[in-house]
Formats: structure tokens, C-alpha cells, sequence
């Protein structure tokens, strides 16, 4: 691992983050800025495989107001910021506006490839990986390239993840999100205390968030 990155990586293990993997932007890209306040020219990801961080975000939670809004992207928006002031980068959650292409960075920098829902999918954790940030770098830093990854997608038959919605909210056309939402909040949605589909596959099962890491999330997405 480059030394930059391993340093991030380092910082970040303390929070039971790590770092995903990193892209070098060009012109192309109308990266978001960073430190300068010009297109950043390089993106480090921060995110999980499982959910490592959540003890380490319930304790940081324990010494804040009940009522904070948003307390994983505040905790988040901490975490990132200390480590981008250590190593001069511009801290960047996936909630800012306008929204930065997270997945697309993702597809890049790991070679991470769609599931059939949408998420992407990774041959280790499964649907259980998410980014809880980004760094921006004003200038090139050394990136390793990323090996090239099974694809479990291609070799599942079945597919549970498409069948298992009890509003058939997936489909070849996309994620139809506001029948989930609407079934999410309605009388029978608390069947869905996390996403269906997202359960049912295969992959990564031992990196499963536990239940009450899957209701934190899907009260958020669901505005409840
Ligand atoms: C808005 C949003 C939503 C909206 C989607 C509304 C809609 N119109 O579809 C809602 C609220 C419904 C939603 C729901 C969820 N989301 Co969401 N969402 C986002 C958010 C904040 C912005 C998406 C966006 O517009 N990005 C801007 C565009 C320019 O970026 P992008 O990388 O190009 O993203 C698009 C492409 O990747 C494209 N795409 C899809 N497949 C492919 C394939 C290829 C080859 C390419 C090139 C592109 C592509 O679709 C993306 C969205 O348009 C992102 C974070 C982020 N900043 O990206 C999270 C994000 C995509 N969501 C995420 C998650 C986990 C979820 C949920 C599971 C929520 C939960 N309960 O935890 C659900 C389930 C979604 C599902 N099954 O698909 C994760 C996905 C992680 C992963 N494994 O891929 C992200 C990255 C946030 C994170 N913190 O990690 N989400």
C-alpha cells in the first residue's frame, strides 16, 4: 500500500473505517474541489466492509445531544475531517450536495461492479459495504492499481435479491424507490426492519449488519 494511503488507512482503523480504494481525476471528471478550491485531482474512499465502525459510532453518539439530525454523517463528517486535516485533503460525505458520483469512483477505484439492485457488490462483503466519505487531494498521489475481482453476480443463477421484495420495488427498469418508501412507512412496513432484497443474497453473510445497525438505516432512508 502506498505510504499516503496506508497512513489514512492507519487514522482510520481507530474508527473501524478503512480506506476503499483511490482514483486519480482529470479534467473529465469535474471532480469536486479540494483544499485549494480547485477540481481535486484525486479521491481517496473511506467506507467499511461490515459494520466495524458502529460500536465506535454509538460511543461517539453516547457524548452528543439526543436529538442531533444526521449523527452517522456528523460522526462521519469528524472522523474525516481530523484525518483530512492530517494529511491536507478536503473531507467529502456522500449526503453533500451535489451529490458526488460515489459509486462511479467506487467502480474505478475497486472494481466494484453493480449487483441486480443496484448497490454495488463486492466478493468479500457482499451488499454489506458502504462509504461514509471521501478525500480530495489537490494534486496526484500515488494509487495502487486495484486487482481484478470475481464478479459473484455473474455466476448466481437464482438471484435471490430480485425476488425478495415484498413490493417487487427491483426490477430490470431500476430500484422503483418510491414504492419501497411508500410500503417502507405504510402499516405493514415493519416487515421491512431492513432491506429485503439486501438479505436475501448470498454473499457476505458474515459481514451482515446486524439488526439494529439494519433498522438505524433503514429509519433514516425511510425519513421515520
Ligand atoms: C440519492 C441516493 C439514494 C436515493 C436514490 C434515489 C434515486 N433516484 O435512485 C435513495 C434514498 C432511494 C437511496 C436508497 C438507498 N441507498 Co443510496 N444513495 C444516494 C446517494 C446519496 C446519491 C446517489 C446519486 O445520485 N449520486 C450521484 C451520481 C452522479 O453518482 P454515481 O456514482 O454516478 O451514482 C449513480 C451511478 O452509480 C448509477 N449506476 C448504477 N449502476 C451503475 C453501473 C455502472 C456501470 C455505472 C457507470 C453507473 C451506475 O446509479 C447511481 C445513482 O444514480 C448515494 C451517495 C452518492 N453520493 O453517490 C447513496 C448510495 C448510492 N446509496 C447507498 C445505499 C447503501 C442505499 C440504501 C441501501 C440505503 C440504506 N438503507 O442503507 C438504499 C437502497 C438503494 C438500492 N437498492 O439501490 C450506498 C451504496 C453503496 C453500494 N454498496 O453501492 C451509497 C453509495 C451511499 C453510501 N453511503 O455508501 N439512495
Amino acid at each position: 500500500m502506498p505510504n499516503l494511503i496506508s497512513q489514512i488507512d492507519d487514522a482510520l482503523t481507530a474508527c473501524g473505517l478503512m480506506v476503499r480504494g483511490a482514483v486519480a481525476l482529470s479534467s473529465e471528471d469535474h471532480a469536486p474541489n479540494g483544499p485549494l478550491g480547485m477540481p481535486a485531482r484525486s479521491v481517496v474512499l473511506v467506507g467499511h466492509g461490515g459494520a466495524d465502525y458502529w460500536p465506535h459510532f454509538e460511543r461517539w453518539r453516547s457524548t452528543q445531544t439526543q436529538d442531533l439530525a444526521n449523527p452517522l454523517d456528523a460522526w462521519s463528517r469528524s472522523v474525516l475531517e481530523e484525518v483530512a486535516s492530517l494529511v491536507g485533503a478536503r473531507a467529502l460525505l456522500p449526503n453533500d450536495r451535489p451529490y458526488a458520483p460515489f459509486q462511479q469512483w467506487a467502480i474505478r477505484a475497486e472494481r466494484l461492479r453493480p449487483s441486480p439492485i443496484g448497490l454495488l457488490i463486492h466478493p468479500v462483503y457482499g451488499l454489506w459495504h458502504a462509504f461514509r466519505g471521501a478525500l480530495l487531494f489537490d494534486a496526484e498521489i500515488e494509487i495502487q492499481q486495484a486487482e481484478q475481482l470475481n464478479h459473484p453476480c455473474a455466476v448466481c443463477v437464482e438471484k435471490p435479491c430480485m425476488n425478495a421484495c415484498p413490493v417487487d420495488a427491483f426490477s430490470a427498469a431500476g430500484f422503483a424507490y418510491e414504492r419501497c418508501l411508500a410500503y417502507v412507512r405504510g402499516p405493514e412496513g415493519q416487515h421491512c426492519t431492513g432491506c429485503q432484497a439486501r438479505n436475501a443474497c448470498p454473499i457476505g453473510i458474515e459481514y451482515r449488519y446486524p439488526a439494529s445497525v439494519q433498522t438505524f438505516h433503514q429509519a433514516a432512508f425511510a425519513g421515520l
